[in-house]
């Protein structure tokens, strides 16, 4: 049996290679895919989303929908630029022309929508803010039966998040810290939380040696896409800066289609909204129960997703 699935993202470089890994998952039936430019510009973000689902979509037939939300804490602009170069790469843009359609509603109606029409539960994918979600949740909570549970690349209960901002403190993960009271609206729903936060992704950096890996087997189309793809950002070579690039959303995504790379725990916990801390996730005996990926199997992590790469 094949898991529902619906993917929102926010265009960043693995949220894009995330996109092109589940379509290469045979034990997942994706539902619908929309953009929120948060990491990312909404125009590149969309354009390489359709571009991603025409060259290795497998013939799939889905509409791409653009999210018209906006965020408390906008996100830098040079990491929001990376969608263009992805959206640029040759490899997308042989045939000349784009032939998935936009969807005809925002994303946050997309998301009700496809819900209601898909048959059974659909797992949510989300690897950028949740503001979609508590939108579509404001509009019609209903839509919480219609949920398995949401996975979501986001937050830590690590002292350090990865958020380097003035009238900071840098405890919050960057996808709570862009909009917190969306993380904190589906934290007061009833949805089944599974976190990827920085403890497991911490641990899956983007290092010259993976890109070494990637190089040697250009030759498959799908590893050529991603050595091309993690060419774009910084890798981890001496130490981590705030540009050091993570496999953050890759890691989430892997997570759906093999969840075994990885080990969780439940912890109960809160979102702040307020203040030098918001956007952190910070864990209590009042909170609510979410359970926390926080260790991945790295080599089997990276065969899974090298392999999903040479189905193309
Ligand atoms: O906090 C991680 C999230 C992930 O969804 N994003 C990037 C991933 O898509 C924000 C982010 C944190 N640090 C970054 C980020 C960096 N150095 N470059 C780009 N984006
Ligand atoms: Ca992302």
């Amino acid at each position: 049996m094949k898991k529902n699935i619906y993917f929102n993202h926010d265009g960043s470089v693995d949220d894009l290679t995330s996109l092109f890994l589940l379509l290469q998952m045979d034990n997942v039936n994706v539902t619908g895919v929309s953009v929120i430019p948060a990491d990312s510009y909404l125009e590149p973000a969309m354009m390489a989303s359709r571009k991603i689902i025409d060259r290795f979509g497998h013939g799939i037939n889905l509409a791409v929908a653009a999210s018209n939300s906006r965020g408390k804490n906008p996100f830098p602009q040079d990491w929001r630029m990376h969608a263009f170069y992805v959206e640029a790469l040759p490899l997308l843009n042989e045939s000349g022309k784009v032939v998935i359609p936009l969807a005809n509603k925002p994303a946050h109606f997309h998301l009700i929508d496809t819900l209601r029409v898909t048959e059974g539960k659909t797992t949510l994918l989300f690897t950028g803010p949740l503001t979609d979600l508590a939108r579509a949740l404001d509009i019609d909570p209903t839509i919480e039966e219609k949920i398995e549970r949401l996975v979501w690349m986001g937050g830590t209960f690590r002292e350090e998040g990865n958020v380097e901002e003035p009238e900071h403190d840098g405890t919050a993960e960057w996808n709570v810290f862009w909009d917190p009271e969306a993380a904190a609206r589906v934290w007061a729903s009833g949805i089944e939380i599974v976190l990827v936060a920085l403890e497991s992704t911490n641990q899956v950096p983007l290092t010259l040696e993976v890109r070494q890996s990637w190089a040697k087997e250009r030759k498959f189309i799908g590893v050529d896409f991603l050595g091309q793809c993690y060419a774009i950002v910084p890798p981890l070579v001496h130490f981590t800066t705030n540009s050091t690039y993570f496999l953050w959303d890759v890691l989430t995504t892997a997570f759906i289609g093999k969840s075994d790379l990885v080990k969780m725990q439940t912890v109960n916990s809160i979102v702040i909204t307020e203040g030098v801390s918001q956007g952190r996730t910070v864990a209590t005996d009042v909170g609510r129960p979410v359970h926390v990926v926080y260790d991945v199997d790295r080599d089997a992590f990276f065969d899974y997703i090298t392999d999903l790469a040479k189905r193309v």
